[in-house]
């Protein structure tokens, strides 16, 4: 069954993580974006691995150049979502791997090899966490338990940043900042909180989160798009049902300084 040998994939992928030694860093380009040598060793473990288990296929992952996502099957590899949380010992980030069909996500994993929590999802099946069940929580924006991202290499989002995450502050419940998007998605698929948006984050940080909070009877968004393209890096918004109204106007009125508060 495919979507068991994925998971034993990641979950191998997941240990090279845990027995890393202190990683070599290398800056990439943008502010505070880095990548570590234990990221390419997992992204390349998964190459070999996953090109193995579904022969023709092709991989879009970070730590590469890549072709625009098309129609053919093709693995979507974030090696380590939260890589800055992995340079500094803070045990909050995921193996991310998603397999792409006509352009849209089939199947998806998101592993926190740190907690052993094994999110899956395949389309039209359901979420689970650990193999069991797991669904987005039902609770008003006024209550919402809020994740954002900062997106850190774009320092012109900053202000935008900091307008939607006041805005939450003073309209919503609280606020958590994790660094890891595949497992903030993740976080609102299994109902610890009620939303997560970022201005700015690529394929290969959200296209099994978003498959697997879906599954779980949520909805995701590119407030600022038309549409919805997973082959794009974009601004994005995953969310229960009854937040998303509320949601999606904090983001679009933040991204156009419309603010009640000022
Ligand atoms: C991370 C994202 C996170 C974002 C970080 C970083 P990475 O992915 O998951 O939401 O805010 O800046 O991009 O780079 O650790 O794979």
């Amino acid at each position: 069954m495919l979507s068991q040998q994925l998971e034993t994939i990641v979950r191998e992928a997941g240990d090279i993580i845990l027995n890393a030694k202190r990683p070599q860093v290398t800056q990439k380009e943008g502010h505070y974006n880095f990548v570590t040598q234990t990221d390419v060793q997992v992204q390349e473990f998964l190459r070999g691995e996953l090109l193995r288990l579904l022969p023709g296929s092709k991989l879009l992952a970070e730590e590469q150049e890549n072709q625009r996502l098309g129609n053919e099957p093709t693995w979507i590899v974030d090696p380590i979502d939260g890589t800055i949380n992995f340079m500094r010992g803070r045990d909050f980030s995921a193996v991310s791997v998603a397999l792409m069909e006509w352009g849209v996500p089939v199947l998806g994993v998101v592993y926190n090899p740190f907690t052993r929590e094994m999110y899956t999802a395949k389309k039209g099946e359901g979420a689970q966490l650990n193999g069991q069940p797991i669904q987005v929580s039902d609770l008003p924006f006024d209550k919402a338990l809020v994740t954002i991202g900062t997106s850190p290499y774009n320092p012109a989002l900053a202000v935008k940043n900091m307008r939607a995450a006041t805005q939450a502050l003073l309209t919503a419940g609280d606020l958590r900042r994790s660094g890891s998007a595949a497992l903030d998605l993740c976080w609102v698929a299994s109902g610890r909180s009620e939303l997560y948006f970022e201005f700015q984050v690529s394929p290969w940080d959200y296209a099994a989160g978003a498959l697997i909070l879906t599954e779980a009877g949520g909805q995701v968004y590119q407030p600022l798009d038309d549409g919805f393209d997973f082959g794009r890096t974009a601004c994005l918004l995953g969310t229960n049902p009854p937040c998303a109204q509320e949601a999606l106007k904090l983001i679009r009125d933040a991204d156009e300084g419309r603010l009640a508060f000022q």
